[in-house]
């Protein structure tokens, strides 16, 4: 069902500051920084190593943010892991056969033009699963 872990995102008060500490500390490269006003985060893309496994850095764009929401109450650290898969409308279809709730009706816009779904964590024993479809022309 899912190929890779794409991604895991973390949820961060200041961008600037955790994209410096992640290519200081870890030696990390960045391979992608944008906003998204739909997701309403700044993010950036640390490559882990040689893999095109990444971590992701979230940074909320305003307090009504998904990301100021889970920083209120959780303060700053994991909120999500993410798979890749093929084919992100079959891989829907398959887990929503399978009884689980997926937070969107149709895929959304991800980083740099995937195509992007949630698993509800109350449907997936506490954990946000993003599911990404990457975008063939986009980072990886
Ligand atoms: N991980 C695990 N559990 C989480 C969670 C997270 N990131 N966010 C919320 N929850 C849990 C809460 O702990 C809470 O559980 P309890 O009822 O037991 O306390 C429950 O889910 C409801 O939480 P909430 O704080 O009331 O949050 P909402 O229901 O308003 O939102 C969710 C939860 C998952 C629907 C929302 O975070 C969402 O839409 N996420 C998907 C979009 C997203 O994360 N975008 C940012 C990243 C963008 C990107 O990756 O590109």
């Amino acid at each position: 069902l899912f190929t890779h872990i794409d991604h895991v995102g973390i949820a961060v008060r200041d961008l600037d500051e955790a994209i410096s500490f992640y290519e200081e500390k870890y030696g990390m490269k960045m391979l992608h920084r944008e906003e998204n006003e739909e997701q309403g985060v700044a993010e950036a893309m640390m490559a882990v190593g040689d893999s095109t496994s990444c971590i992701q850095l979230l940074a909320p764009l305003n307090e009504k943010s998904t990301i100021a929401k889970f920083i209120e109450k959780n303060g700053v650290g994991i909120q999500q892991m993410a798979y890749r898969v093929e084919s992100i409308d079959e891989v829907c279809a398959t887990l929503k056969e399978r009884g689980l709730r997926l937070l969107y009706p149709e895929p959304k816009r991800g980083t740099a033009g995937s195509r992007i779904n949630f698993i509800h964590p109350k449907d997936a024993g506490g954990v946000l699963v993003e599911l990404v479809e990457p975008n063939p022309e986009g980072m990886h």
